[in-house]
C-alpha cells in the first residue's frame, strides 16, 4: 500500500546554514545530485556568525583554520588581515561560500523547522517548516551546538526599562556608546563585550557569577609574506590539524608539566602567554593541564599571578581572579583585565552579592545597592549540544520523541546519528568531538555523505545504528571524560549550565585524529553496528 501526499518531497532537508548546513546542501546537491531543501530560521547564512553580531565578536581559532578544507580554490582565493577573525570578516566568507558553491537557491529563509517526524511505513520524514509540510528520505540536521540561547530567569526582569539583549540573538544597528550596561556573564562571549564596550560606553558593571581564566589571544596582523607561507604549506597544515588532538594547527605538548623545574614550566607558560590562544595554553603548553590536578593548578597559578599583575585595583582583582580548576573551554581575550584598569568599568561578584531583583531603573543585588543601567546584556551562553533537538519535535520509530529518547542522557553513535531515527543525521549532535570544530564539522558532512551515498548505491532505505553500537559510544565518551579535569566543574561541555538540564556527557574528547580514524574503520567495515534496511513494498519517492 502506498500513501499518497501533496506535501513536497525531496531527497534531503538540511535544516541550518552554518559550517554545518552550507557544506551540507554543497555535498547532497552539488556533489551527490541529490535533491535538497534547505530551511534556516535566520534571514541569512553564517549561522553562529549571524546571530553572535556583539560587539567584539571574534574567533578564537586562528583565522587560517576557522574556515572549510574542502575546496582548494576557496583557500587560496581567501584572505583575512590579522590571526583572528571579527564576526564581520566570517559572515562576508559566509556569504562567498553561498555564492560560489551556488547555495541559496536551496534555502528557504526566515523557515523554522518546528518538527520532524518518521513515517515508518513509508520510509520518509515529514519536516513542518514555516508551517508547511515536506517529505524527505534523508534528514541532515546542522542546527549548532551553540545556538539556542540560554537566557536567565531574575526576578523583576520583565520590569526592566531599559534595554535587554542576548549576544547570540543580537539585532543589528545597536550602538551603545555613552550608555551605562550591565553585563552578565563572564564566559568567552562576556570576556569579548566587556573588552569591546569598556572603552565605548559611560559606565559598565560587569556581573561576575564565576570568574574564569583567561589568556590573551594573541590578535595581530598577518603580512602577505605569511599569507603567502600559509597558503603555500595549505595542504600540510590542515593534515596536522586533522591527525591531532584538539585540530587548532599546534602540535599538542606530551610532557607532564610537573617533570620539569619550576622554573621550566614558568618559562613555557610565558612563551604561550606571550604567543597567545586559550587550546593554546592548555593543551600546547603540557600534556596533562586538562588531565592531572597538580599540572592543573600550576597553569592556573600563572593566569592568577597575571591577573594580579595586570589589574591594578586589588578589590577588582580580587573579584576577577578565579580559584577553581582550569577546567573549562580555555578562554582567551583581546585585553579583557586590562579593561578593569578604567574608571568606567566595575566588577560585582555574585557569589557574595547575588541579585535581588531587576527593577525599571537596574539591578539590585543583595546587599541592597541598586547598580543603574540603561542596558542589560546576557552573555549567558546556551543550552549547548542537544538545546535545539528539543525545542523542536522529532520523533522516530515507534512514535518515540528526542526527548523521551534522550531522557537525561542525549545519545548518539559518533556524534552524528542515533537508535529509533533512521536516516536522521546531526552534525556536532551529543558525543561528537571537542575541537577547532569546522575541521570536525568537514569531517562528519564527509562521512555522512558517503554513508548516504553507500545506502543509495545498494539499495538501502533506512540506517540507523544498533542500540547496543550507540550505548558502547556513551561509554566510551564517558571514560574517555572521566579521564579529564573537566569532569569536575560545572559547564555547558557538561550541560551544567543551564537550570533544571541534567548534567550528562556531551562530547568525545579523545580528539580529532583518534575520531577520524574511528569513522574511517566504520565505513571500511560495510557500517558495522548499523541496521542497514533494504526497501520495503510500500516505499514511496
Ligand atoms: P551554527 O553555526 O550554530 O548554525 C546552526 C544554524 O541552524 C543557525 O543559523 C540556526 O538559526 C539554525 N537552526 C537551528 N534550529 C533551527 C530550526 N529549528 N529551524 C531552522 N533553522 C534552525 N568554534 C570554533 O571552533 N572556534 C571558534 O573560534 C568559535 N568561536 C565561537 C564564538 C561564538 C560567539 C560562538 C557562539 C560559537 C563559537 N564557536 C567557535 C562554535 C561555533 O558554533 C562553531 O564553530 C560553528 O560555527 C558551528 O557551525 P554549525 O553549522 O554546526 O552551527
Ligand atoms: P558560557 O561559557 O556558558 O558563559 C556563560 C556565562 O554566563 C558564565 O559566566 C555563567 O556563569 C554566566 N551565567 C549564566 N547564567 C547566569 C545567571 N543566571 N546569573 C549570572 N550569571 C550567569 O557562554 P559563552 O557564550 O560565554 O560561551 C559559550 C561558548 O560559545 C564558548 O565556549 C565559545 O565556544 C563560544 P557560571 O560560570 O555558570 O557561574
Amino acid at each position: 500500500m502506498s500513501t499518497q501526499s501533496s506535501s513536497p518531497s525531496v531527497d534531503v532537508i538540511v535544516i541550518g546554514a552554518g559550517f554545518g548546513g552550507l557544506y551540507g546542501v554543497h555535498k547532497f546537491a552539488n556533489e551527490l545530485n541529490m535533491s535538497v531543501l534547505a530551511f534556516e530560521k535566520a534571514s541569512g547564512p553564517a549561522g553562529t556568525w549571524h546571530w553572535n553580531r556583539y560587539p567584539g565578536a571574534l574567533s578564537d581559532t586562528r583565522s587560517h583554520l576557522y574556515r572549510y578544507s574542502f575546496d582548494k580554490d576557496l583557500l587560496q582565493d581567501s584572505s583575512w588581515e590579522n590571526t583572528y577573525l571579527t564576526q564581520p570578516e566570517i559572515l562576508a566568507y559566509f556569504e562567498d561560500v553561498v555564492e560560489r558553491f551556488d547555495l541559496a537557491r536551496h534555502y528557504r529563509f526566515n523557515t523554522e523547522v518546528t518538527s520532524s517526524v518518521y513515517l515508518e511505513d513509508e520510509q520518509l520524514w515529514e519536516v513542518t517548516a514555516g508551517g508547511q509540510i515536506y517529505r524527505a528520505r534523508y534528514v541532515f540536521n546542522a542546527v549548532g551546538l551553540l545556538s539556542a540561547v540560554n537566557m536567565p530567569d531574575i526576578a523583576g526582569l520583565d520590569t526592566f526599562e531599559g534595554l535587554v539583549l542576548h549576544t547570540g540573538a543580537w539585532p543589528e544597528g545597536i550602538d551603545l556608546s555613552g550608555k551605562r550596561v550591565g553585563v552578565v556573564g563572564s564566559g568567552s562571549t562576556g570576556t569579548q563585550v566587556v573588552t569591546a564596550l569598556g572603552p565605548v560606553v559611560e559606565h559598565l558593571t560587569h556581573f561576575i557569577r564565576t570568574p574564569q581564566y583567561s589568556v590573551p589571544v594573541g590578535k595581530r596582523p598577518v603580512s602577505e609574506a605569511e599569507l603567502a607561507e600559509i597558503k603555500a604549506n595549505y595542504e600540510q597544515i590542515w593534515e596536522q590539524a586533522k591527525n591531532s588532538s584538539v585540530a587548532f594547527g599546534f602540535e599538542e605538548a606530551t610532557t607532564p608539566a610537573m617533570s620539569v623545574s619550576a622554573q621550566e614550566r614558568e618559562r613555557v607558560f610565558h612563551q604561550a602567554w606571550e604567543e597567545g590562544g586559550g587550546f593554546n595554553f592548555m593543551f600546547g603548553t603540557f600534556g596533562d593541564i586538562a588531565t592531572d590536578v597538580a599540572a592543573n593548578e600550576a597553569a592556573a597559578a600563572f593566569i592568577r599571578g597575571k591577573i594580579a599583575e595586570i589589574v591594578t585595583d586589588p578589590e577588582k582583582a580580587r573579584k576577577l581572579t578565579p580559584h577553581d580548576l582550569y577546567a573549562r573551554r580555555p578562554l582567551c581575550d583581546d585585553g579583557f583585565y586590562d579593561t578593569f584598569n578604567r574608571d568606567n568599568v566595575d566588577v560585582v561578584a555574585l557569589k557574595e552579592t547575588p541579585f535581588q531583583e531587576i527593577t525599571p531603573e537596574g539591578v539590585v543585588t543583595a546587599d541592597g545597592k541598586l547598580h543603574e543601567v540603561d542596558v542589560l546584556v546576557f552573555a549567558t551562553g546556551f543550552d549547548a549540544v542537544d538545546g535545539n533537538y528539543r525545542r523542536m519535535e522529532i520523533r522516530g520509530r515507534g512514535g518515540v520523541s528526542i526527548n523521551e529518547h534522550w531522557d537525561g542522557q542525549p545519545s548518539s553513535y559518533l556524534g552524528v546519528t542515533t537508535s529509533k531515527f533512521p536516516n536522521w543525521f546531526m552534525i556536532l549532535g551529543p558525543n561528537g568531538p571537542f575541537t577547532n570544530l569546522p575541521p570536525s564539522i568537514e569531517t562528519q558532512v564527509e562521512w555522512i555523505a558517503e554513508l548516504v551515498a553507500f545506502a543509495e548505491a545498494n539499495g538501502i532505505t533506512a540506517v540507523e545504528p544498533e542500540e547496543a553500537t550507540v550505548e558502547a559510544w556513551t561509554d566510551t565518551c564517558r571514560e574517555i571524560a572521566g579521564m579529564t579535569v573537566f569532569t569536575k566543574v560545572d559547564s555547558w561541555i557538561f550541560g551544567a549550565n543551564v537550570p533544571g538540564k541534567k548534567p550528562s556527557v556531551l562530547f568525545y574528547l579523545g580528539g580529532l585524529g583518534n575520531y577520524r580514524s574511528i569513522l574511517r574503520d566504520v565505513a571500511d567495515s560495510g557500517y558495522q553496528g548499523f541496521a542497514l534496511a533494504r526497501a520495503k513494498d510500500t516505499v514511496l519517492v
